[in-house]
Order: structure tokens, then C-alpha cells, then sequence
């Protein structure tokens, strides 16, 4: 760690001089649910995930803005999940790629999928409309690669024929595919279990970040990925765009646990901070990876919503 000293005096000299980040978000938008959204904008917002397509990358690969998402995500992978920066990370990914909708002419408020609003038969939520939506299944008889079982290319929705530029494999243009429920006695439940009302509302009363953290990870955040399985289960899962309105949903569900006890949750941050087994505790001083998708931050950046960086609300 030769630049934790750095690290210390910088920070010594913003607590010396620089005011409250807080005190200049004074218009935070208010983020909305997908079906909040008028159809105007739900095209808007389409419009610009495909624009992305069309952008060059902002890492200076040879693949798209696009894909700079899910290269990114998945070079990260061991140090942005089941750790504790899993929530704050992911917090800062959703606020990049918003900007990059906004870079692609979106104008609307960054929209959040409520999956606990469609658990009564998720295979029938208005997210897969194939018009204002992000179209539905993969067709179970389209196999990509020979010898997977478990690649379905859509087959509806504006984002059929669009091609995620990497895998878990590497550069490999490919169909996005979605496989709803894994698979597994097709269409399933879709794990629905995982991520009802209830679910969320106990998950919601635990106490501390790091079991709070440690729940909605391993529950209904991964339960959503499982159930639409595809490209949303590996860790390349950004190729999939549900990926940013689910993410906002779990963003949302830690802003909304926050907002019970501001002066204490704002600031509480626990856990493992990294994957191994004999691993340090967290901090809120950690620094938070990017890869050049955006600056490396601190994690305590990103406590609050309500803040210059991030600006919004739920
Ligand atoms: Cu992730």
C-alpha cells in the first residue's frame, strides 16, 4: 500500500478546506420505476442503451462504450462481489452508465425494475414487453455455441440481433441470450421466492450493513440473475441491460435501508473487503476500482445519494 500516506494527507486537507460535498445538491432527480416512465421516454432510454453500440469505448479497447460495462464488471469480479463493497460499487457503476445514457441523449431519470411488483408470475412482467420493454426469453432452440446448453438468443424486443462483444471467455461477439429460470423446469418460478414483498421487507429490518449487505447480495439479487440466466449470469451480466435497472432496484432497496437511520447508516460500512478468507475488515477509506470507466473513489464518496457526485433520490 505505498500510496496510503498520499491517501491520509489528502484527506486531512479536504477536511481542512473543502465545504460539505452535501450542501450542493440542492435538485436530487428522483429515480422511477420502469412502468413510470411514459413511452416516450422508456423508447429514449432504449434508444440510448443501442446508441451505446455506436459509441467508442472509453478505455481505448476496440469494442464499444457498450461493452466497456461488462469488461470492466467482469475484470472486477472477485473484488466487487460477496465483499463488502459489492453495494457502494455497483452504487458508482449504475451512476457511470447513467451518464453514459445521457452522453447517448437520454433524458429521463435512471429507472429501477421493482421485480417485487411482478412476483406473482414474473415471466409476465411489462420489463420483457417486446416495445417498451427489453423484449423477453431466449429461444431455447437457438444454440450459439456448440456444446452450450445454456446460451438462448432472443427473440423479440429491440434488443435481438445486438451483439455483447465479451464473455467470460474473452472477446467473443455473441447473441444476447437470456434463459429464464437457469433453465431449470422451464419457465419455472423464477426463484420469485427470493424476491417477493415479504423477502425484501425482512432484509430490510436487519440492523447492520454487513448482514444487511451479506442478504440482499446472496438473495434476491442473485436470485434475479439466476432467473433470467443468460448473459445475466455470468459476470459479463452488464451485455444483458436489465443489469442497470436491477441494480438501481438494489441500489434503491440500500438507499430506502439507509433513509430509516441517515446519521448512523450513511456512515456504516462493514464486512469483508476482499474474498479471501483471512481478509481485513472494510473501510469507508477504500478504494474503489474503476479501470478508467470513471475516477478510483473512495467508498465513503458514495455513502449518500444525496451528494454533488451522485445527485438523486428514490
Ligand atoms: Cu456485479
Amino acid at each position: 500500500m505505498r500510496w496510503a500516506p498520499l491517501i491520509v494527507t489528502a484527506e486531512l486537507c479536504a477536511a481542512a478546506v473543502i465545504p460539505p460535498r452535501t450542501s450542493s445538491c440542492v435538485n436530487p432527480v428522483k429515480r422511477v420505476e420502469w412502468r413510470e416512465l411514459d413511452a416516450a421516454l422508456q423508447t429514449q432510454y432504449i434508444d440510448a442503451v443501442l446508441c451505446l453500440k455506436t459509441r467508442p469505448s472509453g478505455l481505448g479497447l476496440n469494442t464499444t462504450r457498450y461493452d466497456d460495462f461488462p469488461y470492466v464488471h467482469t475484470h472486477l469480479d472477485k473484488s466487487i462481489h460477496t465483499v463488502a463493497m459489492f453495494l457502494p460499487w455497483h452504487r458508482m457503476f449504475v451512476q457511470v452508465y447513467e451518464q453514459a445514457l445521457v452522453d447517448c441523449g437520454y433524458t429521463g431519470p435512471m429507472a429501477y425494475w421493482d421485480w417485487t411488483l411482478d412476483t406473482a408470475d414474473v415471466t409476465k412482467s411489462p420489463i420483457w414487453d417486446p416495445v417498451q420493454g427489453f423484449g423477453g426469453n431466449g429461444d431455447p432452440s437457438i444454440d450459439p455455441w456448440t456444446g452450450s446448453s445454456k446460451k438462448k438468443c432472443l427473440v423479440d424486443g429491440p434488443l435481438q440481433g445486438l451483439e455483447p462483444a465479451y464473455t467470460m471467455g474473452g472477446y467473443e461477439p455473441h447473441c444476447l441470450a437470456r434463459n429464464w429460470n437457469s433453465g431449470v423446469a422451464f419457465p419455472g418460478d423464477m426463484f420469485a421466492q427470493h424476491y417477493t414483498k415479504e423477502a425484501v421487507d425482512t432484509i430490510h429490518a436487519l440492523e447492520d450493513y454487513a448482514s444487511f449487505r451479506y442478504r440482499l447480495e446472496g438473495g434476491p439479487h442473485g436470485a434475479v440473475h439466476s432467473a433470467i440466466g443468460g448473459d445475466m449470469s455470468p459476470a459479463t451480466s452488464p451485455n444483458d441491460p436489465l443489469f442497470f435497472l436491477h441494480h438501481t432496484q438494489v441500489d434503491r432497496l440500500w438507499a430506502l435501508w439507509q433513509r430509516e437511520n441517515p446519521g448512523v447508516r450513511n456512515m456504516e460500512y462493514a464486512g469483508p473487503k476482499t474474498q479471501d478468507e483471512n481478509t481485513a475488515e472494510a473501510t469507508l477509506d477504500d478504494i474503489m476500482p474503476f479501470m478508467g470507466l470513471t475516477e478510483d473513489i473512495k467508498v465513503s464518496e458514495v455513502m449518500e445519494i444525496q451528494t454533488p457526485g451522485l445527485c438523486y433520490t428514490y
